[in-house]
């Protein structure tokens, strides 16, 4: 009995051996899991679910389904790359969204799942366009667009964000740890689970005498890796691409 957790895959055609490593997790090691949560940017970017004619996109839809039928549940959260993922590709996928944050009861320890970057509360620049592109009518007007055009603008705004990330020091593009103690401190839970910092580690934190652990997960760039949780504890394993 047990969970898989991943995030930060930034899937997308030109990392092939990332691929054929997800490839792999989903055809031998997340069909034994009950559950596999993906706390965002599972691609590198979405533009919107029209997008799913990609054959790329198609291919990806169709391996989580086909891990749907053999009976784990899928769940997936928005990361700040693939927000606009919506129906279409979760009917597509036979995954279930969930908001952010999430609490569950992960087999007796009530956990809190994010993404992350609404903890990194120090990258006000970042935090200030996370409120403008998260707003209804923003994505309205952008999702009115041709899906080129929406491409484009994205492939421009991956620049001018690589731009904006070599100004911006390690700590700033780190959790804020009083965003950290806030979110344990007002949720109540003894365990959070998030990914988005690319820096993958257990920490511990004591809040108000409250013992809290918090697994960061890894990306999925060079290697790859997940979070196990069964009613145990949790387990962090790392996964290296076929030579
Ligand atoms: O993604 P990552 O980890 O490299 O960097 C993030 C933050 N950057 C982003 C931007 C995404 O990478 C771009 C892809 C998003 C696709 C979404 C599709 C729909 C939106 C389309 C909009 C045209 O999230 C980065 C953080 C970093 O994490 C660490 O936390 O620092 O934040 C930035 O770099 C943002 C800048 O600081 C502010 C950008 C202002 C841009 C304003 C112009 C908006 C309109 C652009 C139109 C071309
Ligand atoms: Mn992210």
């Amino acid at each position: 009995m047990h969970s898989l957790f991943i995030s930060d895959l930034h899937l997308c055609p030109t990392r092939p051996a990332i691929n054929a490593l997800f490839t792999r997790f989903v055809q031998d090691i997340a069909p034994q899991a009950e559950a596999l949560y993906i706390l965002g940017d599972f691609f590198e970017y979405w533009a919107g679910d029209d997008d799913l004619a990609d054959p790329f996109h198609t291919a990806i839809a169709g391996t989580l389904a086909g891990l749907a039928q053999r009976g784990t549940r899928i769940y997936i959260m928005h990361g700040n790359r693939d927000f606009l993922l919506s129906d279409a590709f979760l009917r597509a996928a036979q995954a279930t969204l969930l908001p952010d944050p999430t609490r569950i009861d992960l087999y007796g320890t009530p956990t809190l799942l994010m993404h992350g970057d609404t903890l990194c509360t120090d990258d006000v620049a970042y935090q200030q366009f996370r409120v403008m592109v998260r707003g209804t009518e923003w994505q309205r007007k952008f999702l009115a667009q041709p899906l080129g055009q929406r491409k484009s603008q994205i492939e421009d705004l991956r620049k001018k964000s690589e731009q904006e990330k070599s100004n911006k020091s390690a700590e700033i593009m780190d959790v804020n740890s009083d965003a950290v103690a806030n979110t344990l401190r007002a949720q109540g839970y003894p365990r959070l689970i998030h990914g988005h910092t690319h820096r993958p580690a257990r920490h511990s934190h004591r809040v108000d005498g409250m013992l809290c652990e918090r697994w960061v997960l890894p990306d999925w760039y060079v290697t790859g890796g997940y979070l196990r949780c069964g009613p145990a504890g949790c387990e962090a394993v790392g996964l290296t691409p076929d030579a």
